[in-house]
């Protein structure tokens, strides 16, 4: 089986090492990083999100699942972060508050990290005002907000409101992502920017700086 098919497979059964094992060894067989995250991890997880709602695997399943994702993303990490490149903004994450999704957003900061931005990780459940104030005390320029479900993406314009209550917006530009957010719910909201996925996220956040 070709190695990115073996380590799909190892995350649908939630096996950790099989997925860690598998992931070192695509990396030893010379794979890029993004094809193993694309290819590997990821399209296992698409196929676990599938399964989850058609109802023929339940949220043990789906746990295990996202540990195995994690199992394969520490191995990856160190390769998609790279060393030593400038300091391009200071920018917060985290996922909306009531949303306990963190693998896309801690892909992303994985992501702008390796891009040269310092990112701040409020980590997910976060509430709107926190990631304001975080922001204002870091000195951010930018912040990103993730939701995965379509209950919590709300929250998001409450964060856009908390910066236009405080008269922040313009400084600390806003970017919102996850599954059921898209470029229309980013301008309904008043959200600077939307990114499909982590990579574009990178492009988005550098464009609203106006960085290379
Ligand atoms: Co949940 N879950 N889940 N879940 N879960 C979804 C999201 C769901 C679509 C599954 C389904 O029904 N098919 C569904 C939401 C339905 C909806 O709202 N319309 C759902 C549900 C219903 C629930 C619960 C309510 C289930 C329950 O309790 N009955 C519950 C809610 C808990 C809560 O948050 N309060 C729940 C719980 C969980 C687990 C805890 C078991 C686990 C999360 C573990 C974790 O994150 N640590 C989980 C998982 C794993 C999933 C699925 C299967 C996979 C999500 C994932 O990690 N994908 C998901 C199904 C699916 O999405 N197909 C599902 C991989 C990840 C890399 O992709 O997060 O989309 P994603 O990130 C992408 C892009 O969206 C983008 O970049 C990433 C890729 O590069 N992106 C950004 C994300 N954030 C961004 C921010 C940006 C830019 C881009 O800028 C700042």
């Amino acid at each position: 089986m070709d190695p990115m098919e073996s380590l799909a497979a190892a995350l649908q059964r939630g096996d950790d090492a099989a997925v860690r094992e598998h992931t070192r060894e695509a990396i030893g067989l010379g794979r890029a990083p993004a094809a193993i995250l694309n290819q590997g991890l990821l399209a296992g997880m698409g196929v676990v999100g599938e399964q989850f709602r058609t109802h023929q695997i339940f949220l043990p399943e789906v746990l295990l699942a996202a540990r195995a994702m994690y199992a394969g993303l520490d191995v990856l990490q160190p390769l998609l972060e790279r060393d030593n490149v400038p300091m391009l903004g200071k920018v917060v994450i985290g996922t909306i508050r009531g949303d306990l999704h963190d693998i896309g957003k801690n892909l992303v900061g994985i992501m702008l990290r390796g891009a040269g931005f310092e990112v701040i990780d409020l980590g997910k459940d976060v509430p709107p005002e926190r990631f304001v104030d975080a922001a204002v005390e870091a000195g951010a320029s930018v912040i990103g907000m993730s939701a995965l479900l379509t209950t919590t993406m709300v929250g998001m314009k409450e964060v856009v409101a908390t910066l236009e209550a405080r008269r922040c917006r313009g400084q600390i530009k806003t970017i919102v992502g996850g599954a059921p957010v898209s470029a229309e719910f980013a301008r309904e909201i008043g959200a600077d920017d939307y990114a499909f996925d982590a990579a574009s996220a990178v492009t988005r956040v550098k464009a609203l700086l106006g960085v290379a």
